[in-house]
């Protein structure tokens, strides 16, 4: 007999969290409510959804198994990875500061440094691998310290628990990106952030199928600042989206494990190889924070970057000559991509000091045979 004190496991969460069978009909699968209304018995008497922008039972089902799969109390979708980015920054003023790292995802740095920054927030990307300097930027209008862990593209790892520290000790939120390393790998909020952020296009969806995004947290009352600017400003999920992400967020454990070893088995085999000068993973030992990385993750994850000899034009050819992986942005999906960051997921911090060298290839290693993947890249590399 299931012993019943038992709390359930990271992959018993993924298939059951948000999801008994549906309460009418006994269907498996939540259903997708595809419906922007519900109807109320009598004036403000309704079932609790009145309003799909405000909610939708199948948002409601992922926005559950969301928190339950990081171990947060709350958790709340949106419509991609940036309107959760977005909803965070409506929690700012005029006035206030941001510490960032050096390297992120370049549509987040984007939209603090060119749309908030107009609006008055003012920003401070650091090299936030040495903690101390992250205590450095901190100014008394420290509002938030945003850690993107590994990061995109150079997979630097983060010390989340310092840096979180630094953040509460200058009264500042401390936000995880937690995207490259998913919350099977990685969970954020045990090591003391705030908020972790998901692009769920990305791992959590795992089909390169779908767009969407997610915060979750444990703080009821920074839950209801955030539902708030959700429903006030709209950036949520329809239905069909939620859905995906919620299908996607099932074999989350699985994939990632395979994405885990399959990316170690690249990035051993471009470690060696004789016209790859650097390799970024945080699995290898060679990686300046692979002990870090043990500590506050289960695996190393699907990313890989490195830079060729050859710079920026021998980038392009063997972005262009791979035929399992396909040339294309995002990452994450069972498949494998190649890109270029600098002319591609990075063309908005080019010319800025967060721009990725030029000569810098990532990879998203999907799950296909990793005999297959290698190969590939062998023959591209020419
Ligand atoms: O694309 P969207 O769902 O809006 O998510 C934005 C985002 C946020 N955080 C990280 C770490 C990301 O990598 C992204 C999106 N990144 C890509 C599209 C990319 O190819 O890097």
């Amino acid at each position: 007999m299931a012993d019943r004190r038992r709390k359930p496991g990271f992959e018993t969460l993924a298939i059951h969290a948000g999801q008994e069978p549906e309460a009418v009909t006994g269907a498996v699968v939540v259903p997708i409510f595809q419906t922007s209304t519900f109807a109320q018995e009598a004036v403000g008497k309704h079932t609790g959804y009145d309003y799909a922008r405000t909610a939708n039972p199948t948002r409601t089902a992922l926005e559950t198994c969301l928190a339950a799969l990081e171990g947060a109390r709350w958790g709340l979708a949106f419509s991609s990875g940036m309107a959760a980015s977005d909803a965070v920054a409506h929690l700012l003023s005029a006035g206030d500061h941001v510490v960032m790292g050096d390297d992120v995802y370049g549509g987040t740095y984007r939209l603090f440094a060119r749309v908030f920054d107009r609006l008055g927030v003012a920003l401070s990307p650091v090299d936030m691998r040495e903690p101390a300097r992250a205590q450095r930027a901190m100014r008394k209008k420290t509002k938030l310290v945003w850690i993107e862990t590994p990061s995109n593209p150079l997979l630097k790892v983060l010390d989340i628990a310092a840096l979180a520290e630094i953040a509460h000790k200058g009264g500042a939120l401390a936000l995880v990106d937690n995207t490259f390393a998913s919350p099977y790998l990685q969970q954020p909020l045990k090591l003391g952030a705030d908020i972790a952020l998901h692009s769920t296009t990305k791992y959590i969806g795992g089909h390169s199928d779908v767009v969407g995004g997610a915060l979750v947290g444990n703080e009821p009352e920074l839950r209801s600042r955030l539902a708030f600017v959700q429903n006030a400003a709209g950036g949520v999920p329809g239905p069909l989206d939620a859905w995906l992400v919620l299908r996607g967020a099932k074999t989350l454990a699985l994939r990632m494990e395979r994405h885990s070893a399959n990316a170690q088995a690249v990035a051993i085999w471009l470690h060696e190889h004789p016209k790859v000068l650097r390799v970024n993973y945080p699995g290898l030992a060679s990686h300046p924070h692979h002990d870090l990385a043990r500590r506050q993750m289960r695996e190393f994850g699907g990313m890989v970057s490195f830079e060729l000899r050859g710079g920026e034009a021998a980038a392009k050819r063997m972005a262009a000559r791979t035929e399992i992986f396909t040339l294309g942005e995002s990452l994450g999906g069972v498949e494998s991509l190649i890109e270029v960051p600098l002319p591609m997921t990075h063309a908005s911090v080019r010319g800025t000091k967060l721009a990725p060298p030029a000569g810098l290839v990532r990879l998203s290693v999907g799950i296909e045979t990793v005999g297959d993947l290698i190969g590939d890249l062998a023959q591209a590399i020419g």
